[in-house]
């Protein structure tokens, strides 16, 4: 029976996957690797901010320090938050308000299991924070996704089972660590087509309830 649903935050709930890669391409223009694309970012979905640079990296020839990496790390993520600076409740995703409300009436509890150490800044702009019965982000976590732990954070601070739990994500890394936390997923946008996912949709906005009466039962 579901109990509660934890949602992924950027390319689920916001429009802050686009923003990820924007800034990433800036720093990899910055290193001269000219040839990052949109399906590089792919795989830097749902992982942390240190995975993710490997991904642009490993595009490029030179060879960086630890040092040099976590400088590298910082200088992206000062660009990605300047480019939160007019983020609003505009930039919520379709369809989410919608699925919210559906769950509230429902009395199902919600969380959000980001990856992302921006989460507390993206869900005040957003206006989401009063939305959500727990947090559980990357300033919580030590391990990152596909490993289970920000989703069993979520779960246990909402005082759900797992197996009562449902993750919407829009990362092959956040399908793995959804069913490695022995949690049902559904996946969206990037992720639909993820073979892991117990049922998919183009994006929340289409997802139907109807369709998955599990959800409800
Ligand atoms: P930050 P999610 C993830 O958020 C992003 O998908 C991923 O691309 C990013 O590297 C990660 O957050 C860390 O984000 O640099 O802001 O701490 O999809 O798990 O909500
Ligand atoms: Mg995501």
């Amino acid at each position: 029976m579901v109990e509660a649903v934890i949602f992924d935050l950027d390319g689920v709930l916001v429009t802050t996957d686009e923003f990820h890669y924007l800034a990433w391409k800036h720093l990899a223009e910055e290193l001269g690797i000219h040839n990052f694309t949109k399906e590089d970012n792919v795989r830097q979905r749902g992982v942390s901010r240190m995975a993710s640079l490997e991904v642009v990296l490993e595009k490029g020839d030179k060879i960086y320090t630890e040092e040099e990496k976590l400088e590298l790390a910082d200088k992206k993520n000062n660009i990605y938050v300047a480019s939160l600076k007019d983020l609003s409740p505009e930039d919520i995703l379709p369809g989410v308000t919608r699925f919210l409300a559906f769950l509230k009436e429902k009395g199902i509890k919600t969380a959000i299991g980001s990856a992302s150490k921006n989460t507390p800044l993206i869900l005040e702009k957003t206006g989401l924070a009063s939305s959500f019965d727990a947090i559980s982000c990357g300033l919580d976590t030590t391990k990152s996704k596909p490993d289970p732990e920000v989703f069993l954070i979520a779960a246990s601070k909402l005082g759900v089972a797992p197996e009562n739990c449902v993750v919407v994500e829009d990362s092959d890394a956040g399908i793995q660590a959804a069913k490695s936390g022995g949690m049902y997923a559904l996946a969206v946008g990037a992720a639909k087509e993820n073979p892991l996912a117990d049922c998919a949709a183009e994006s929340l906005d289409v997802f139907s309830f109807e369709k998955n009466g599990w959800f409800c039962e």
